[in-house]
């Protein structure tokens, strides 16, 4: 009885484990920082990962009047900000958004944002069977000189 009872939990628990492999997209560690006066823009950074390759390919914003995922890189001392189409996800691997070169712009806030605060994003992400799924993302806002700022680029590689 006790050896069926045990058996039993082991197969519950390998087919969860299955579970949670084949189809959750996991985001950890969001957060943006608190903003400036007469500043209108916030970046986001985080960590997501999935288990399928697949691309982060928009996201939506209530507070903010557009919502555009941005690329960052140093040319010529200067550090530009591009818009790009997508962020891949390869399969299983944990992507920083800071950490490869990314972060969420919101761009027109409508408030500020304050320590302390917490900021629902919903990202958009393309499986590569074409379907798309809709994540919700809660940022934690963070203090005005909070450190490890997504765009702290001093020791990134800059493939371009
Ligand atoms: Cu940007």
């Amino acid at each position: 009885m006790t050896k069926l009872f045990a058996g039993f939990l082991l197969g519950l628990s390998m087919s969860l484990a299955a579970l949670a492999q084949a189809g959750e997209i996991t985001v950890r560690d969001a957060w943006s920082r608190a903003t400036a006066p007469g500043q209108d823009a916030a970046m986001v950074d985080f960590t997501i990962t999935s288990p399928e390759a697949a691309r982060l390919i928009a996201f939506e914003c209530s507070i903010c009047a557009a919502a555009e995922l941005h690329s960052m890189t140093h040319e010529n001392g200067m550090m530009k900000m591009r818009q790009v189409e997508f962020i891949d996800l390869p399969a299983g691997k944990s992507v920083n958004l800071g950490g490869s070169g990314y972060h969420l712009m919101l761009m027109g806030l409508k408030r500020s944002l304050k320590a302390g605060e917490q900021v629902t994003l919903t990202l958009r992400v393309r499986g590569a069977d074409g379907r798309v799924q809709a994540l919700p993302v809660t940022a934690e806002v963070r203090p005005i000189n909070a450190g490890k700022p997504a765009h702290d680029m001093g020791s990134m590689h800059h493939p371009h």
